[in-house]
């Protein structure tokens, strides 16, 4: 088990959406190469048994390289893996049944679209929240975003307990507005994925946070 996040601040998602099944393992590896320090698998829409696929080629490079892998909505494939976590949603559980679970020290993380659910997620016991998203993304298409108003102080009242990353839209483009406005690790989807080099991105990423 892989425990802390301290150090991360680029939060990796391999999301089917835009990584071809043959790409997984290899962009696994160029998010963590490009200094991804938490790994996770999204594969909306997907049948649990590929995403048992996917994640059974992705544990062992997160493992090799100590960087932390979960997998999102899903907490029977999380135990079935032996994965270091599991991400839900605001709709996906509970994370006290999700923690019963899983082993003890597993990562249980949260979606947040709020700052009275990123209070929330800190009261029941979440390891790390996402909150956003901050601007409409095609990631996440339906959702307003919740703007950088209240990043700030989620940052300050929830992030001094909690790793908060912020998501939903981001971009290298418009990271130094998000950065300004208080962020201090980030989850950026689309923007890396989409890019010909994809450690390189995240390393951009990094090194404007
Ligand atoms: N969750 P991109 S926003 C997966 O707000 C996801 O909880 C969100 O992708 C939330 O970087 C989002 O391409 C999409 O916008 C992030």
């Amino acid at each position: 088990m892989i425990g802390s996040l301290e150090g991360a601040r680029f939060y990796g998602i391999v999301d089917l959406g835009y990584v071809p099944e043959e790409r997984v393992e290899g962009v696994t590896r160029e998010l963590i190469a490009g200094g991804a320090g938490i790994v996770q698998l999204r594969a909306k829409g997907y049948e649990e048994s590929r995403i048992l696929e996917w994640g059974r080629a992705m544990l062992p490079i997160c493992r090799e390289a100590g960087v932390p892998f979960v997998v999102n909505d899903f907490v029977g494939v999380a135990v079935e893996l032996g994965t270091d976590g599991v991400h839900l949603g605001q709709d996906d559980g509970s994370l006290a049944e999700a923690r019963a679970a899983l082993p003890e020290g597993a990562i249980v993380g949260r979606s947040t679209h709020s700052v009275e659910q990123a209070r929330g997620a800190l009261v029941e016991g979440a390891d790390y929240i996402g909150f956003g998203p901050l601007f409409p993304t095609p990631t996440k298409v339906g959702r307003p975003g919740i703007g950088l108003e209240n990043l700030a102080s989620v940052q300050e009242e929830v992030g001094a307990r909690i790793p908060v990353f912020c998501i939903g839209g981001i971009k290298r483009a418009n990271l130094e507005d998000v950065v300004r406005a208080g962020a201090k690790r980030v989850v950026v989807v689309s923007d890396v994925l989409t890019a010909g080099d994809v450690a390189g991105a995240v390393g951009e990423v990094l090194s404007q946070l």
